[in-house]
């Protein structure tokens, strides 16, 4: 039975549910954020004032490279500190339902019998740009929900993956030893979002090497930064404030399928938590977050607006056809549909 047979039950009844610690209802929450139901919006409203406690780990990397076997041991190691865990696994590269399949069979075999560790799969479903404000929305109800930590799991390639890990407030980029192309990754824009490198599968040859490459282009970018700064403030005393307040990426090596190394994992996440309370970077991030969650949605809105004025005029097509035929031009009709609107805004301002 999916989500979508159960009995319905009214959306305050959902949310009631879900801050009692149901995790049948934040299941349902989740799918009805995912597929963008009617009433999504009202429901992740209302999950809004109980949010903020959640600590958000992000978990990238190229396929294969043991993501899911090394979140699975993250979630044990907190669970094992008595702390409750929620995971979502995200598939940007899948617009079906193969994500959510596919996440559900690899934890069959995993520690998650135990319901604290409340696994869920994401996937594109074909509107790839709103998958990170999905996601953001999912992290939402985990937090509300009361989960003291929410791990997402994606696979790292391009601008997407970049954008549904940029939702974490951590972000732990994982590398294969030996690969060449996981550095060549890192070069094309991961360096700048990874908190923590961990060079997982440490039992295969070549992790030294791979540690070593990573330290070093780390090293060079610091390097970068530094004079970057100081080139901005001038001043070599503020180039010293900036640095303070600048995390150095950590390189940790783990073997996720016997769990070596996890601790030292769960210990550089920490580091970078606490770097982030004390610089005040945390409180930075989730205004800024939140800033251009307010500002996508409100160009969104008007962008449907728009579009239903379009509607109204006949459709873009028929408009198209006019400016073809050389009756009107683009910037008139763009005048004239957006006109009302600025008229309006103009309006409020003389009042
Ligand atoms: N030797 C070795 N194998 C590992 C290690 N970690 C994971 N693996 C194996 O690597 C394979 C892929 O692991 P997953 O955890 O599914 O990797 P993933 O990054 O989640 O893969 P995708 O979600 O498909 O991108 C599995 O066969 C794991 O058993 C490790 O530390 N050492
Ligand atoms: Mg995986």
């Amino acid at each position: 039975m999916t989500d979508a047979d159960a009995p319905s039950s009214t959306d305050e009844d959902l949310i009631e549910d879900l801050l009692a610690g149901e995790h049948r209802a934040l299941a349902r929450v989740i799918t009805k954020i995912e597929n963008r139901r009617p009433g999504y919006r009202d429901l992740v409203a209302q999950l809004h004032e109980h949010t903020g406690d959640a600590e958000v780990i992000g978990v990238t990397g190229s396929p294969g490279a043991g993501k899911s076997t090394l979140v699975d041991k993250l979630a044990a190691t907190y669970r094992e500190q008595g702390l409750t865990v929620g995971v979502i696994a995200v598939d940007p590269s899948s617009p079906f339902t193969g994500g959510a399949v596919l996440g559900d069979r690899i934890r069959m075999a995993s520690n998650v019998g135990d319901m604290d560790v409340f696994v869920r799969s994401m996937s594109a479903r074909g509107q790839l740009g709103g998958l990170s404000t999905a996601t953001s929305d999912a992290i939402k109800a985990l937090d509300a929900f009361g989960k003291d930590r929410v791990v997402i799991e994606t696979v790292g390639a391009g601008q997407n993956e970049v954008d549904v890990v940029r939702t974490a407030d951590t972000v732990a980029v994982l590398v294969q030893p030996g690969s060449g192309d996981d550095i060549q990754m890192l070069k094309a824009g991961i360096l700048e979002i990874g908190d923590v490198f961990v060079v997982n599968k440490a039992d295969m040859e070549g992790a030294d090497r791979t540690v070593q490459q990573l330290r070093e282009m780390i090293q060079q970018n610091q390097g970068d930064y530094d004079r970057s700064a100081a080139g901005h403030h001038g001043e070599a005393v503020e180039a010293d404030a900036v640095r303070e307040r600048q995390w150095e990426p950590r390189v940790v090596e783990t073997v996720a399928t016997d769990g070596e190394g996890v601790d030292d994992l769960v210990g550089a996440l920490d580091d970078h938590r606490s770097f982030l309370v004390e610089s005040g970077r945390l409180e930075e991030k989730a205004r800024s977050r939140y800033a251009e969650e307010l500002w996508t949605l409100v160009r969104d809105d008007l962008g449907d607006l728009v579009a239903a004025e379009l509607d109204e005029r006949g459709g873009l097509d028929a408009m198209v056809d006019d400016i073809v035929a050389r009756e009107t031009d683009p910037y008139t009709l763009a005048d004239e549909v957006v006109g009302p609107i600025a008229d309006c805004v103009e309006d409020r301002e003389r009042e």
